[in-house]
Parts: structure tokens; sequence; C-alpha cells
């Protein structure tokens, strides 16, 4: 935490941090009965002026978004919001629902107001249900307050909520995939254009925004714009849960102002662990290119990890120390996408199969001669290629890897990972 920070995080604490009593007593729902007085036209606005980008990974500034929404034409118009978290080391979002829900709820209220809509969906990974239940038990709780529901604090504006646990997919965190999943087919990407905002749920304008992205619009909405802006950097505004996880003393969720560095939030993690060193780490989970020990000064914002090599992402900071194989850490990761592709298109539904093949091989000591060439190329060929974002990801750790630690990919002609880096010494494997 910083001077400016928490915010999202201030009273995970508390004892029953979760109820609508400990929100309210924080200044809970005050926003909403703030924005009910405002125009919506106004509140999409404060979103555009407080500079805030989505927090689902792609960085897209929230209240154009909700800006391309088309004019009115008396038919439906849904805000979805995105709680399909499973990229690996990406844990905010479940955290956040879990210790304080509300937050996301009255951001829920506040955005349907302001994009004119009156029936939202909160889309959460099927295999979370204690995140469910909860979500269920704070969205009951907002009704019996009048923070939902009919003509919610008499404005006259009527919002249902409705709580949709999916099936478990990582590809439903895809927002089209998302939306089919939703609309109860099997969760695959669309094409885009049409974008969700023309075209989405039930062929209607549709919202899609993360968890974490909804969460802020309350503080947003009670502080203003300019208090937004002045945390974070010039074109990456505000504040963002990071979550430290894997060779740290203290891991967990450090919530800081967008630009803060590594370095910084190790700091605050109680350091790498106890007699070793930082070998290689991720900035914005698994589909993001890995970095080393040279970046541990590059602040952590859109465009200087971008100009660094990788993307900012969610915020997912998987540390490794060096007793981790990379090339075992990058094998899994390369399951776990194999696992995941959801087979709709030939680069990435045989690609990551045959990614999967070659980091096996290497990492059991038995790679080839061409291997390592051979997973460059197959890499190349799904970057770009691919239908969507799961494909590019499949290919970021692989070639970020090799272009860092290719002697351990070519020690994995010869030695398998557990000769190089004994088991023994490492926590994580
Ligand atoms: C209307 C236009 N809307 C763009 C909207 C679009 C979407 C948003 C961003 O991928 C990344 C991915 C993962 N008219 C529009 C428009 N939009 N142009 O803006 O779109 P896009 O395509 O840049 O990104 P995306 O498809 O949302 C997300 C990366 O995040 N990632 C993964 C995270 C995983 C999770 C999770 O587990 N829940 O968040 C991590 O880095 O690789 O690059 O809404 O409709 N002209
Ligand atoms: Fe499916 Fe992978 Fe193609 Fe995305 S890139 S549509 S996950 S097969």
């Amino acid at each position: 935490m910083t001077d400016l920070t928490p915010i999202l995080t201030k009273f995970w604490d508390d004892p029953q941090s979760w109820t609508l009593a400990t929100y309210e007593r924080n200044e809970g729902y005050q926003a909403l009965k703030k924005s009910l007085a405002m125009k919506p036209e106004d509140l999409v606005q404060l979103s555009k002026d407080s500079g805030l980008r989505g927090r689902g990974g792609a960085g897209f500034p929230t209240g154009m978004k909700w800006g391309f929404l088309p004019a009115p034409d008396g038919g439906p118009r849904y805000l979805v919001v995105n709680a399909d978290e499973s990229e690996p080391g990406t844990c905010k979002d479940i955290p956040l629902m879990m210790a304080a829900p509300q937050f996301l709820i009255e951001g829920v209220a506040i955005t349907s107001y302001a994009i004119g809509c009156n029936h939202a969906f909160i889309y959460l990974r099927g295999e979370t249900v204690h995140v469910y239940r909860r979500l269920l038990r704070a969205v009951e709780e907002a009704y019996a307050a009048g923070h939902l529901g009919t003509n919610i604090h008499g404005s006259g504006f009527d919002l249902e909520v409705t709580v949709h646990a999916g099936a478990g997919a990582y590809i439903c965190g895809e927002e089209t995939a998302l939306l089919d999943s939703l609309e109860g087919r099997r969760g695959q990407p669309r094409l885009k254009p049409p974008f969700p905002a023309v075209a989405g749920l039930y062929a209607r304008p549709t919202v899609v925004n993360n968890v974490e992205s909804i969460a802020s619009i309350p503080p947003i909405v009670l502080h203003g714009a300019d208090w937004f802006g002045d945390m974070g950097t010039e074109k990456s505004k505000g504040f963002g849960i990071f979550s430290l996880s894997g060779h740290v003393t203290r891991p967990g969720q450090y919530e800081a102002p967008l630009g803060i560095t590594l370095r910084e939030l190790v700091d605050m993690a109680g350091g790498i662990r106890n007699g070793h060193q930082l070998k290689f780490w991720t900035p914005g989970g698994s589909s993001t290119p890995i970095f080393t020990d040279a970046h541990w000064d590059v602040p952590l914002d859109f465009e200087s990890v971008a100009a660094a090599g990788s993307m900012l992402g969610t915020r997912a900071l998987q540390i490794f120390d060096e007793t981790v194989s990379v090339v075992r850490a990058v094998s899994r990761w390369t399951d776990f996408y194999a696992h995941e592709s959801c087979g709709k298109c030939t680069p990435c539904r045989e690609g990551t199969f045959w990614l999967k093949q070659i980091m096996t091989r290497l990492e059991h000591g038995q790679g080839t001669q061409d291997d390592i060439d051979k997973l460059v190329d197959v890499c190349d060929n799904i970057l770009g290629r691919s239908f969507c974002a799961l494909g590019d990801g499949a290919t970021s750790p692989i070639t970020s890897a090799v272009q860092y630690f290719r002697p351990e990919f070519e020690a994995g002609m010869s030695q398998p990972w557990w000769e190089l880096f004994p088991p023994e010494k490492s926590v994580l494997f």
C-alpha cells in the first residue's frame, strides 16, 4: 500500500468485511445516491475524464467503451461483468468479490444507470462456488436495502442483477465466448466486429467490463476524476490491485497507483524469499512475455511495460527465484493453453498441441537438435494468425523464455529439469 492507497482493499481485514453493513460504514452506496442525481451522460463523461482503463488485461478506456453504445432505440441494452477470472497467476477479482462484493454491486448499479441498462449480469467462473454464494447473498442484501430493484432510491430507475456461474473454461473469459456461454451455448469466441457494444448479449448493445474496472467506479464518482487521475501516470491513471505470487515472503494482493515498480512491490511483500534471488517473473499473467532481473525498475503502467517488451495485462506478478527451471514453468503454462484451447481455429488448436509435445521433450531432457527452432517456428505461426488472444497468449511465455534463457532450453536436449533444478530446493514444483 502507498500513501494514496488502499481503496478497494481498504477494509478487507475487517471482520465481516463482505457485509452490506461494513460497506455502508465505509461510504458504501453514497456514490450511487450521488449518481442518481446526475444525468447518465455526465457519468459517461466522468468515466472518460478519469482516464480509467479496463482492468481485465487489455487496458481499453472504460468511458470510451460505454460511449460506443448506439443511441437508444427502445430495446434493451445490457451490462455484463466479466468475473471469469482464470488467467494463470491472476487472483484479484475473486478476493475482491469475496472480501468486498458490494464495491462491484454498487459499480454495476452506477454503470447500468449511466448506460441505460435495466438488467445486468455478473458472469462468474463455475468452479468458484464460494464466490457464487457470496455474490448471491450480497445481491440479495442490496435488493433488500433498495440499492437494486424497482425505483431505486425513488429515482425511477429500475435494475435487475443476475449472477450466473459458467461451467469453468478459460476461454469464457474472452468477452464474446462469455456472451455465447451466457446465452446457453458452448463458449467460443465470435467474430469481431461487430463488437459487443453494437451486438452483444442476445444481439443487443452490451458493455462487457472486468470486475475491478466496475468496482473502481464508486470511488471515482465519490471523489472525482481529478482525484483518480492524480494517481498513476499520464496515460495509465489511477490505482490497481497487483497480485504477487510465488517466491516472495508475503504473497498477496497489493493495491497501488499504476507506475509502481516490481522493486517497490516486492519490498512491500517482504522481499524475495530468504537467501534467494529473482530469476524471472510475469508482469500480467502467463499470457504476457516474461521479464527477468533486468526489469526490477520498469514502471508497471501500460506504456512502460509495453516499451520493455511485455504487457501490463492483469497485474498478476508470478515471481520465480533461481531454484526454478524456466523450461518446466513454461511447460506447465503450455499444458494449460493446450488444454484450454477451444478448438475453433487451426493455428491455436493444432499449434498448442505441438508446442506441448516439444516442451515436454525439452522438460524431460529428450529434446532434439532442431526442437528450439521448431518451437519458435510454431509460435510464429500461431501469433497473429489465431482467432482470439488465447493463441497469441500461449506463445508469449515460450518466445520470451527462449529469448532470455536459451541455454536452459539447449540443456533440455540432454538433461531433465530435475537434474538441473533439484526439486527439493524449490517450494513451487
Ligand atoms: C467497440 C471498437 N469496442 C475494442 C473493446 C472490446 C473489448 C475491449 C478490449 O483481450 C487481453 C488479451 C489477453 N468498438 C473496439 C471495442 N473494443 N475495440 O475493447 O479489446 P481487445 O480486443 O483489445 O482485448 P480483449 O479481447 O478484451 C484481453 C490479456 O487481456 N490477458 C488475459 C487476461 C485474462 C483474464 C481472466 O482470466 N479473466 O482477464 C492478460 O494479459 O491476453 O490480450 O471489450 O470489445 N472499435
Ligand atoms: Fe479457440 Fe484458440 Fe482459436 Fe481462440 S485462438 S478461437 S481459443 S482455438
